[in-house]
């Protein structure tokens, strides 16, 4: 309907713009050309002036009515440390160019005006005026002097890189279609290696490599990642597919992510998202419901956000991430939550390389756990039952060879029965109830006595120890279901003596 008024006003104002010509035509014919001529130039004159007003009135206004969009004004103020720096540079580029604006415009409507056709006026012809050149070259040198070192002092702050030993956080941003994938070096503060042949989408998006042991802790993000306030971040940028941009508008960081070629950023954020949020609490365009949750403010519900700034195909938009800004202590709280990758996808599966072996800290862990089981049963007055199951001592199926990471945790008993050398140890074999009765039986018993010899081996004196076989006849859990049948293969020992 609108389009429609829209339409057909255009067709009358053309009627009536045809018409008047038609008009002023006759009338000139009546009247004379060239009085005819002045009038026009006369009325032209005057109609410029009122639109040069009108014009220069209307730009100041709108410029004042739209402050709060600009950079650095109002809820645009920048949130990192050289945010600032470019919010400046824009502002003082603006301040300059806008006078030229000003004062070439009034030239323009105003001598349009005063030289306006006249009967008897002639053209002063002018062919050249050292001053003048003088004074239209030197101002604009200076100024534009001005700006250029002004912006090259700000890209070489902006674009710095960190020192060697300057203490950092450094993360990676990986963008593809269409999302951003944020790796986090884990509590190492060491990004992995990666190698793109490396990559395969279900098990390994980013190719990296797992022989290097920096990429253990590594960790990607979900919708949402995490900085923390008043420290140097430095990002790693790279594309998988196609030209991406890294851009975080409210601290004034925009890169290019290129398919094999690496850039970065480094900035510092200066207010948390808590902060920015009462900042924003002060205008009163952020004191209205938010339209996706009316139980709030706008101002509520603000959040920094990660965004594609390049036009990289049609799911472009979907590439949004949420950032959050957040004090150190809470920084490291969320830091010490994430799971790794690696541990969560990759450990001990076929993709491995460090399936035969445990890590250092795995050692630690699984000996806490041993120390706490043992110390749990050792501190009972009077204790019922002294049998504690090894969780992690596996067999080949159907053999009595020890898979290869039982060793760890048959170590821990050894070093407890060499802490306390008067304690006697019973060595217990179970199994489930498939096959039959007479096989289980011998398979246990020469289970529990695999782990009696490695004992033995070691420095432990035989008559310390017993083993024994109890094939199928003591389950603990039913032996109708796989986990229940995987509870009742087990090997355990029994504290005799302390
Ligand atoms: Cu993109």
């Amino acid at each position: 309907m609108t389009a429609l008024l829209i339409f057909i006003s255009l067709i009358l104002i053309t009627i009536i713009v045809v018409q008047v010509g038609k008009v002023t035509e006759l009338a000139g014919k009546i009247r004379g050309e060239e009085q005819r001529q002045e009038q026009v130039n006369q009325r032209n004159a005057v109609f410029s002036m009122i639109f040069m007003v009108l014009f220069l009135v209307g730009c100041i206004w709108s410029a004042y009515y739209y402050k709060n969009y600009m950079l650095g004004y109002g809820p645009h103020e920048s949130a990192s440390e050289h945010g600032s720096a470019l919010d400046s540079m824009f502002n003082v580029t603006l301040f300059f160019t806008g006078i030229v604006f000003v004062v070439t415009q009034i030239f323009l409507f105003y001598y349009a005006y005063k030289y306006r056709g006249k009967k008897g006026r002639k053209v002063i012809y002018i062919p050249h005026n050292n001053m003048v050149e003088i004074i239209w070259t030197v101002i604009p040198l200076f100024v534009m002097t001005y700006l250029v070192i002004d912006g090259l002092e700000a890209w070489n702050k902006v674009m710095a890189d960190v020192g060697p030993d300057e203490e950092h956080i450094e993360i990676e941003a990986t963008g593809y279609q269409f999302a951003w994938a944020i790796r986090y070096p884990g509590l190492d503060g060491r990004l992995g290696e990666k190698n793109y042949k490396l990559i395969d989408p279900a098990t390994n998006p980013l190719g990296q490599n797992w022989e290097d042991e920096k990429n253990i802790d590594d960790f990607q993000t979900g919708a949402e990642f995490v900085l923390p306030v008043n420290k140097k971040v430095r990002v790693r940028i790279t594309a998988q597919d196609v030209l991406h941009n890294f851009d975080l508008p409210h601290f004034r960081v925009k890169m290019d992510a290129i398919p094999g070629m690496p850039t970065h950023f480094v900035f510092t954020p200066t207010k948390t998202t808590e902060e920015y949020r009462q900042e924003l609490r002060k205008y009163p365009e952020y004191q209205v419901p938010d339209p996706n949750d009316p139980s709030k403010q706008l101002w509520e519900t603000f959040e920094y956000e990660l965004a594609c700034a390049e036009l990289c195909g049609r799911g472009h938009y979907s590439m949004r991430k949420t950032l959050r800004i957040v004090s150190e202590d809470d920084y490291l709280d969320w830091l010490n939550k994430q799971p790794s990758y690696y541990m969560t996808n990759i450990r001990f599966t076929e993709k491995d390389p460090h399936r035969n072996k445990l890590f250092d800290f795995e050692i630690e862990n699984r000996k806490e756990e041993f120390d706490r089981a043992v110390e749990g049963v050792l501190s009972m007055n009077n204790p019922q039952d002294t049998t504690l199951r090894f969780r992690y001592v596996n067999f080949e199926t159907g053999s009595a060879d020890l898979t290869p990471l039982s060793n760890y945790e048959i170590d821990n008993l050894l070093t407890l029965m060499k802490g306390n050398p008067a304690m006697t140890v019973e060595l217990a074999g179970h199994t489930d109830n498939t096959g039959d009765a007479e096989q289980n039986q011998l398979l246990s018993e020469s289970r529990a006595k695999k782990v009696y010899d490695y004992l033995v081996v070691n420095d432990i004196d035989s008559t310390r120890l017993q083993y024994n076989g109890y094939g199928q006849d003591r389950p603990i859990d039913t032996n109708d279901t796989d986990t229940g049948r995987a509870a009742n293969r087990r090997t355990e020992f029994r504290i005799l003596t302390k």
